[in-house]
């Protein structure tokens, strides 16, 4: 029988049917040693009988997969960071937006909290301007943004990450009149709580879907050739051809068109900043893991 896996919980998985049936399944033990299923994973179960569990046979082919978070056949990722507390980290941002594009996952920014800072929410806004990610504000308090972002998501698969304490859950409560657990920030440290224990697949009005995921307070971007960090930034598309050198990672070699653009504030110098900062990063990772 085919599913759709929703959640999974300490060796359980909760697996929606055709009929609008959920069945509580466990992976076989050749699933969890090749390839763990993963929430969003498409499986050919067989359901238990009476109090039985039933077992997931086989996953799907994938149509993409994300490490952080760990989920599968996402058509967006909605990067949710807010204007206000806990202070968003833009860098994990970008990373976020790098492993979402390597794994051809389409990508969203929203601003959340704008009715505790609009100057701080333009700001951000402005410095993703050029990067193909729709930009959008919101407010789950004042309801601003609600609307335009519910019908961008309509129809589609999507998973909100981000920081802990961001707003992700309060979001989702606010596009679709949920009551998903949310929670207050630590006082002392304005930081997130971790409220949302584990990823979870929620369908929604208009044939969507909405994944609530954990937030994060460190992310890792996988580690692969330093060179390809470029491709994952639509903004230096228009002026990469034209850099001396070929390729070129636009961080500090001469006769830079990117670096031009840079100065003359075409693209965003944050932005740009924090490009480099991945890039020798990466460098470093990436000499460790060959040498
Ligand atoms: N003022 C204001 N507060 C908000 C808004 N959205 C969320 N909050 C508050 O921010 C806090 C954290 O919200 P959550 O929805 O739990 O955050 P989360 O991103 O799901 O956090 P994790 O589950 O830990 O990853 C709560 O106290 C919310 O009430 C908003 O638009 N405006
Ligand atoms: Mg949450
Ligand atoms: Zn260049």
């Amino acid at each position: 029988m085919q599913s759709i896996i929703l959640r999974g919980i300490g060796g359980f998985y909760y697996a929606l049917d055709e009929a609008g049936e959920v069945h509580q399944v466990r992976a076989q033990r050749k699933l969890r040693r090749d390839r763990k299923p993963k929430v969003g994973d498409r499986v050919e179960i067989s359901p238990g009988e009476g109090e039985e569990d039933g077992w997931i046979l086989s996953i799907l082919p994938r149509k993409n997969e994300l490490v952080r978070p760990p989920v599968a056949n996402i058509d967006v990722v909605v990067i949710v960071a807010a204007a206000a507390a806990p202070l968003p980290d833009l860098q994990m941002v970008d990373r976020l937006m790098i492993n979402a594009r390597r794994s051809h996952v389409d990508v969203m920014l929203v601003i959340s909290k704008c009715d505790l800072d609009e100057g701080f929410a333009a700001d951000i806004l402005n410095q993703y301007r050029g990067a193909s990610c729709s930009p959008m504000r919101v407010s789950s308090k004042t309801g601003e943004g609600i609307e335009a972002l519910k019908a961008a998501l309509r129809g589609r698969v999507c998973a909100l990450a981000g920081q802990s304490g961001a707003g992700k859950s309060t979001l989702i409560n606010a596009l679709y009149g949920l009551d998903l657990e949310t929670g207050d920030l630590s006082r002392k440290i304005d930081r997130g709580k971790n409220t949302t224990r584990s990823c979870q697949l929620i369908p929604v009005e208009g044939g969507g879907m909405v994944l609530d995921t954990p937030g994060f307070s460190l992310l890792e971007t996988d580690v692969f050739d330093p060179v390809e960090i470029k491709d994952s930034y639509p903004e230096f598309i228009p002026f990469e051809g034209n850099c001396f050198f070929q390729p070129c990672y636009h961080a500090s070699e001469p006769k830079c068109a990117v670096r031009d653009a840079v100065e003359a504030g075409t693209i965003d110098p944050d932005r740009h900043g924090r490009y480099v900062e991945i890039l020798q990063d990466m460098r470093q990772r990436w000499k460790e893991r060959y040498n």
